[in-house]
Parts: C-alpha cells; sequence; structure tokens
C-alpha cells in the first residue's frame, strides 16, 4: 500500500479555500507565523517498529487485520503515515523483534520510502529461543559475568546492525531490577550495569550516542536499577561524551514534574531522546495528549527554551512515540499522536518569551500565567495544517485516512490475520 501525492492533493481540494481564510487570519494576530509554520514543517518524529501491529496487555490482545508481518510492510505503513503528516520520515528499531534479514535491501526499500533509521533499542527484557543464559534475574546487572557478557554482546550486535542501515544512536531501556527487598544488592548492581554499559559504550562509532532510559517500577515492582534521570545521568556521565539521558513520558511517578527534569537535563546537555506517551496511572501508554495536554505544552516550553538558549550544546533530542495500540488502528493513533505533539509544540513556539521573561524578572506571577495560557488557548490547528500543505502532506490526515480506506486496502492485502512482532 502506497499513497500517491495526487489523492492527497484531490483530498486537500475541497478543504483548501477554507483553510486558507483561517490563515489569513492567523497571521494578522501572530507576527511570527511564518517561522512557527516553518518549524514544524522541518519537525519529524521517529515510529517504533514494534507500534504498528496490535499492542495489548498480559490479558489478551485484540487484532484489528491487515497488520505488517514483516519489516518491509513495517516500512511501508510508516510510509502511510509519513504520506499524510509528513512528520513520521523515520523507523526506530526493536532487535531482536525486527532483525533485518537483509540490511542492503531494507536499507534501499527505507531510502525509496523517504524513510531513515533513527535510534536502534536492544532487547535484554525477554529470552528468545536460541539464548544460552535467562534474563529472569537481569541483563546488564546479572550477579551471573555470562549473562551480562551475554547482554553486552547483544547491545554490540544492535549497534553493528544499525550501522548497517545508517542509524547514529543506541537506546538502552533495561527491565532490571528486583520483585523482593533483599534480592537484589542495589550497589551491586549499579556497578556491574556500569561495567557492561562501558563495554556497550566501547564499541559506539564515533559519530553514534547512546541513549539510557530510566523507569521507575515494571516489570519489577519493589527496585528499578536504573529508576530515575539521577541514576542515568549518573551512568552517563561515567560513559563519557556520547551517552545521554533519555525522557519517556510515562516513567515517572504520578504528579512528577517532568518539564523541570527537561530543563534541568538540558542545562548540562544530557537531554539525548524522548519518548512521547501519555498516563493517567502509570506508564499506561495511552497515545500523546489524551490527558495532559497542558503538561506536554509545559515540557515543549522547556524544550523550545533548551533549544533556543543552548550553551551546553545540548543536541537536538531524538524524538519517538512509544505508546501501546489496544483498540484503535495503530495508524490512526500514531496520526493523532503526531498532532498532539506538534499541537503541543507550536503553542510552545506561540510564548512570547521575552515578555515572559520580563514578568518572571518583575517576580509578576499573574502575567506569567497568563502569557503561558494565552498561548496553550491558541487554536494551531491551522498552523499544524499550513506545515503539512507546505510539504505536500494532507490538511485533515486522520479524514484523509479513513476515505483513503486505509486499513480496508491493507486487510485485503494482507489478510485479517496477520500479526506484527512486538510486545
Ligand atoms: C517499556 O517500558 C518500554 O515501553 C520502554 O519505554 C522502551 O522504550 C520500550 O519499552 C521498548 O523497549
Ligand atoms: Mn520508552
Ligand atoms: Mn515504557
Amino acid at each position: 500500500m502506497q499513497i500517491h501525492q495526487e489523492e492527497i492533493v484531490a483530498l486537500n481540494k475541497d478543504l483548501l479555500v477554507e483553510h486558507k481564510e483561517k490563515l489569513t487570519q492567523l497571521s494578522r494576530k501572530h507576527s511570527n507565523l511564518e517561522d512557527i509554520i516553518d518549524t514544524i514543517s522541518n519537525y519529524n518524529i521517529a515510529i517504533p517498529s514494534w507500534a504498528l501491529g496490535a499492542g495489548g496487555t498480559r490479558f489478551g490482545k485484540f487484532g484489528f487485520g491487515g497488520e505488517p508481518s514483516t519489516l518491509e510492510q513495517k516500512l511501508e505503513d510508516i510510509s502511510v503515515i509519513n504520506a499524510l503528516t509528513k512528520s513520521a520520515n523515520a523507523v526506530s528499531l526493536h532487535i531482536p523483534w525486527d532483525i533485518p534479514k537483509n540490511t542492503n535491501a531494507i536499507k534501499e526499500k527505507a531510502t525509496h520510502l523517504g524513510l531513515h533509521f533513527d535510534a536502534m533499542n536492544s532487547n535484554t527484557f525477554q529470552d528468545q529461543d536460541n539464548q544460552e543464559y535467562s534474563y529472569k534475574f537481569g541483563s546488564l546487572c546479572h550477579t551471573d559475568k555470562n549473562v551480562r557478557d551475554q547482554a553486552v554482546a547483544h547491545n554490540k550486535a544492535v549497534i553493528d546492525y544499525g550501522i548497517a542501515l545508517g542509524s547514529k544512536s543506541l537506546t538502552v531501556w533495561l527491565a532490571d531490577g528486583s520483585n523482593f527487598p533483599g534480592q537484589l544488592n542495589f550497589r551491586r548492581a549499579f556497578e556491574n550495569t556500569l561495567a557492561s554499559l562501558k563495554e556497550i559504550y566501547a564499541h559506539l562509532p564515533a559519530d553514534w550516542k547512546l541513549f539510557i532510559e530510566y523507569k521507575p517500577y515494571e516489570p519489577n515492582f519493589y527496585s528499578m536499577v536504573i529508576q530515575d534521570w539521577g541514576t542515568s545521568h549518573m551512568l552517563a556521565k561515567d560513559l563519557g561524551e556520547q551517552a545521554y539521558t533519555l525522557v519517556d513520558l510515562g516513567h515517572h511517578l504520578p504528579n512528577t514534574n517532568i518539564e523541570h527534569i527537561v530543563a534541568t537535563l538540558m542545562t548540562r546537555g544530557m537531554l539525548g531522546g524522548f519518548h512521547f506517551n501519555d498516563s493517567k496511572y502509570g506508564d499506561d501508554d495511552l497515545s500523546v495528549g489524551v490527558m495532559k495536554p497542558y503538561q506536554l505544552f509545559l515540557i515543549f516550553n522547556e524544550l523550545v527554551f533548551g533549544m533556543e538558549n543552548n550553551p551546553a550544546n545540548n543536541p537536538i533530542p531524538a524524538w519517538m512515540i512509544d505508546a501501546s495500540h489496544n483498540l484503535k488502528d495503530p495508524l490512526e493513533d500514531l496520526i493523532q499522536s503526531i498532532e498532539a505533539i506538534e499541537t503541543a509544540y507550536a503553542k510552545a513556539l506561540l510564548i512570547d518569551q521575552k515578555a515572559l521573561e520580563e514578568a518572571q524578572l518583575k517576580n509578576d506571577v499573574v502575567t506569567a500565567q497568563r502569557i503561558l495560557q494565552d498561548a496553550f488557548n491558541t487554536d494551531v490547528k491551522t498552523i499544524l495544517a499550513e506545515a503539512r500543505l507546505r510539504n505536500d502532506g494532507a490538511i485533515d490526515p486522520i479524514s484523509a485516512y479513513r476515505s483513503l480506506d486505509v486499513r480496508n486496502v491493507l486487510i485485503k492485502e494482507r489478510g485479517m490475520n496477520s500479526k506484527a512482532t512486538g510486545l
């Protein structure tokens, strides 16, 4: 399945007049509108290779038909999202869920579809069929050196796949931890993890980055070896300049001030990657922006400030959607998430930073709040639509997806029972 340019143009036609009218109105109000449209039109978020099939829980999984059963088909699905949104030109691969059988052919296919490979993801949280040692009691932190060596070797192999595909980074998320007090010696586990990461780090090409993800709980419920940004930051600092912390929105205890964490990490140039999702209770991996859009906006305020005021040379973070798709068609869900991310970004770009600084310096709390809320309450749908339009994307991607009947076309092509690899 591939969407052709003419199909999008035809669908945009009916919406064009009204869209242009709204754009004219908006440009009267905002003098920096062109810059904002430009920034949004250049923004892209990577799609993880495990997001294209039905997610689920340990209680069950409900398919929806037409799932991609090969990596090639997953790339095609991402190209559908990208054709409509023009904001998803990269894939983040998970090994071994999506091992490319022929790296050259996969790279060629991706290039042909206008996609490239963003961060690689390793997996030492599940045992694979042909594996010698079990990760039941951890991987990089394990008490047994054989297990640690196996997990290190796996991460090195993932880097090698990434080199062949043109990726430039590795994300390490560890399920390592303990379920019961006394099970694990915290300090030994930390030191083992650091030593293992050092070996992985030594295998990184000079132009690569290593992202260390943290998570306070799950799958271990008493302790996680890399539980918070402080631990991730310590490890990254001990490794060297190519190592960074990765923030996943769902990996915080309720009410954590994530925007503050983002600001602090960027002050030191240590924010390397970002995983988007939303949650009500914990790491629920809901679609971005469904629960706490104001929080997402405040986070983007820090990201925008951090990218514009950057003495510590924080790199542009590697952006990725990391949600679960239990009920919705994942392609629609991902399109909605992209819209939510870009909505928060555009609103943050509308903040009058100069006026905000003045209010902050005068300790004028009321004005500071008004500046933020004025930006947040602005309808930015037209900005997003114009950004897509300028890249030949769809004015209304979800409606276009439905008009083109994409899911049914995929079901016809792949059948009702095709299954994607992943969790
Ligand atoms: C598990 O919590 C997780 O969602 C992490 O956020 C990783 O990024 C992802 O799985 C893939 O390993
Ligand atoms: Mn994540
Ligand atoms: Mn997660």
